[in-house]
């Protein structure tokens, strides 16, 4: 379905606003692209700050909608326009699934992994995202046994918490294990994950994770 509004998304290159990229260009809808360039800090300008007073990328707005985060902007756009394709509907029994690895993504695992990186690794007990190695334990259950977050089926999940984990991977902060790195691959087969990724990647983060 074409957006009867017009999508406008906010983004800077290799940042987390890849997901949102990947995800429009999932859906196959129209969309202009405007950069805001975080090593400038166009991100903290006060015309950006009244779409996002977060100063950070992505946002994306479409006519009067304005949504940033990116798992809110997966859902909105995975409703709107891929609703029962990319997203699961509301009377699936795996919306539920669908909504958890959502939130998941930038509640639990980024927060945690970047954390980790910086060698800063918590107790999981009174810290609302847990322990690093419990978040690969969780992640790596749901992947044992399936192609994708929701099992045979991609969904836009797979765009927010899959694109998280192939990044993860890929700054070697995940295990290089194959289950991350399967997974990983599965992603970085399909299409719109190469044409996001050629609109947003410097070339060498490209063919790493091609
Ligand atoms: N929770 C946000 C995270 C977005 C985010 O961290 N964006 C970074 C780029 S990777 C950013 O805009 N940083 C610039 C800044 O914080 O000034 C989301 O999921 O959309």
């Amino acid at each position: 379905m074409a957006s009867p509004r017009g999508i406008t998304l906010y983004h800077s290159r290799a940042s987390r606003a890849f997901a949102a990229y990947w995800m429009l260009e999932e859906l196959g809808v129209p969309f202009k692209v405007k950069l805001v360039d975080i090593t400038k800090g166009e991100q903290k300008h006060p015309d950006y700050l009244k779409l996002n007073p977060a100063g950070k990328v992505p946002t994306l707005t479409d006519g009067e909608v304005v949504v940033s985060e990116n798992p809110a902007i997966a859902i909105y756009l995975a409703d709107r326009y891929g609703y029962g394709a990319l997203a699961p509907k509301i009377d699936d029994p795996k919306r539920g699934a669908y909504l958890k690895w959502m939130v998941f993504s930038t509640a639990v695992v980024d927060p945690v992994a970047t954390l980790h990186q910086q060698k800063i690794d918590l107790p999981g007990f009174d810290v609302s995202f847990g322990a690093f190695d419990d978040m690969v334990r969780v992640v790596t259950g749901v992947l044992k046994d399936r192609e994708f977050l929701l099992g045979e089926r991609f969904s836009a999940a797979d765009v927010v918490l899959g694109g998280t984990i192939a990044r993860l991977v890929y700054q070697k902060v995940l295990p290089e294990e194959p289950i991350f790195l399967d997974y990983r691959d599965r992603l970085t087969q399909r299409e719109a994950f190469h044409r996001a990724a050629d609109a947003t990647w410097p070339a060498q983060f490209y063919t790493a994770l091609a």
